[in-house]
């Protein structure tokens, strides 16, 4: 059995402890913004350590979009290379746990009707593609049947 290892980001590992401590009753929000918050448990690639990552909610259906954004950064994430090497994950939407499998968004017409949805739910993503040159990517979770 792995072991869950937490985010070297004191905040981003606070929120996770809050999250999941409270079965998903405290700690929804990102900071003092309001706007609602997931919860993603996956696998490390290298290490196979379990990796807890928040990020925002943007629901398309039975469907959540995952924007590897990480603030505009010039390099994608490490949850974003994780979950292309091991696609299988656990999402929590604040009470509910839903097991799903992720897959890049690559589908150019696809990803346009996601990117619109993933602003509207979180408009610091356009923000945030602007100033990088790397395009965001996007991952579509769906339910596992
Ligand atoms: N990040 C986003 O990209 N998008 C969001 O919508 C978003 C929302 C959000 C809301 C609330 C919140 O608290 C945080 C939010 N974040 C959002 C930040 C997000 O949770 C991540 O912290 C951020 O995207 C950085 O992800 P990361 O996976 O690069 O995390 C870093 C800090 C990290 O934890 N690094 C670990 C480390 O030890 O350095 C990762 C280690 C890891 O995954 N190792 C892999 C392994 O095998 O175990 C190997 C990785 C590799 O490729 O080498």
């Amino acid at each position: 059995m792995s072991e869950y290892v937490p985010s070297p980001r004191q905040w981003v590992a606070e929120q996770v402890e809050l999250y999941e401590g409270s079965g998903g009753t405290a700690g929804l929000t990102l900071r003092d913004t309001g706007l609602p918050v997931i919860i993603v448990t996956n696998r490390g690639w290298k290490t196979g350590a379990i990796r807890k990552t928040p990020l925002m909610r943007v629901a398309d259906g039975n469907n959540y979009i995952l924007v590897a954004s990480q603030g505009g950064a010039p390099t994608h994430p490490h949850w974003y290379h994780n979950l292309k090497a091991d696609p299988n994950v656990e999402i929590r939407d604040k009470t509910e746990v839903f097991t799903m499998r992720v897959r890049e968004v690559v589908d150019s017409a696809e990803r346009e009707r996601l990117w619109a949805i993933a602003v509207e739910a979180f408009p610091p993503y356009q923000e945030y593609q602007n100033k990088t040159d790397r395009i965001i990517p996007l991952l579509i979770a769906e339910p596992v049947a």
